[in-house]
């Protein structure tokens, strides 16, 4: 039987200065600025304390990556110029003139980014390595069409390969899909893949699709993941944010997940933009005081926060 979970309190709040960035907060015109990733810098020497990789799209919704800097993870500064972009064989054998959606993982002494590259209507992702997210170097692409919103855990699993969180899109499910786990011994060649979280799984706020949005932090109640929801309507289709807590020893093992999202399409800067009704994270920062910042963007337009605490958002895994 169903039983609602009378909900009276929110777990994650709205950060009071968002949107943090907008395209006007830039050198040059752009269009938009959403989906950034913000991460803690872990390297020695860091310049900032805290570095996000903005996906901006230019007046003609071209892509490009562009650095912000931060000493609280809230103000931001942007950099002078946007990152320059391979110009390889390898890159150009795929990538066309979109990337976006950078999820950033700090493992094994370095950052490891990923970045969805669409050509046509395929996406596969992208491989980046920085010692210092001042520059990115290109690896290789990590899948074949069509597969996106790939997260690395920030640690290998006790058998020494690295595990990643992934959406292939499934043609059958409109293009959409579940979130699938796989494992790789050098982080370009993967397999020995899982399915996670099925949309049916997720009520109906996430029953058009979901995807891993953020780097799987661990807990004593297991991996927390923090991914989006796709709700399709007759006008919209509604993005939510949901999270989950993953065995720690067998990943792909859900142990529990939201019945209710934990951030909803609210805010009139996530109502309204350039895609109505979108909350989209791609990263989130868990301070050492237990404070969770969640970094998203609202309606594919401006970059956003969202505050709370990890303490509460595994309490709504296991309660709501
Ligand atoms: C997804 C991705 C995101 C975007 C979202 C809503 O498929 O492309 O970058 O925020 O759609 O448009």
């Amino acid at each position: 039987m169903y039983t609602p979970a009378r909900i009276d309190r929110r777990v994650l709040t709205r950060y009071d200065g968002n949107p943090v960035l907008t395209a006007a907060d830039f050198p040059w015109r752009m269009r938009a600025v959403y989906n950034s990733s913000a991460i803690r810098c872990e390297h020695s020497g860091a310049k900032s304390r805290y570095v996000m990789l903005c996906r901006c799209n230019e007046l003609n919704h071209k892509t490009l990556l562009w650095g912000a800097d931060s000493p609280d993870g809230l103000k931001w500064s942007l950099r002078a110029e946007p990152f320059a972009m391979p110009d390889t064989p390898t890159w150009h054998r795929y990538a066309s003139t979109v990337y976006y959606d950078p999820r950033i993982t700090w493992i094994d002494g370095q950052y490891v980014v990923l970045l969805a590259v669409m050509n046509t209507a395929f996406t596969r992702v992208a491989m980046f390595r920085s010692p210092d997210l001042e520059s990115l170097e290109f690896v290789n692409y990590i899948n074949a069409p069509d597969n996106r919103n790939m997260v690395i855990f920030p640690e290998r699993s006790t058998d020494g390969r690295y595990i990643r969180l992934e959406r292939p899109n499934i043609a059958a499910a409109g293009g959409k899909g579940s979130i699938w786990l796989s494992f790789s011994p050098d982080l370009i060649h993967w397999g020995d893949s899982y399915e996670v979280l099925e949309t049916s799984e997720v009520w109906n706020y996430g029953i058009s699709g979901l995807g891993p949005s953020t780097v799987p932090h661990r807990t004593d109640e297991g991996w927390l993941i923090i991914f989006h929801a796709i709700m399709n309507n007759c006008t919209t289709r509604e993005y939510s944010v949901g999270a989950a807590l993953l065995d720690l020893e067998q990943p792909w093992k859900v142990r529990h997940v939201t019945r209710y999202p934990i951030l909803s399409p609210e805010a009139d800067y996530e109502m309204r933009g350039l895609v109505d009704h979108v909350c989209f994270p791609c990263s989130k920062i868990i301070e050492p005081d237990g404070t969770l910042k969640l970094y998203y963007g609202g309606a594919d337009t401006v970059q956003c926060v969202a505050l709370g605490k990890l303490d509460d958002v595994i309490h709504a895994c296991k309660h709501w």
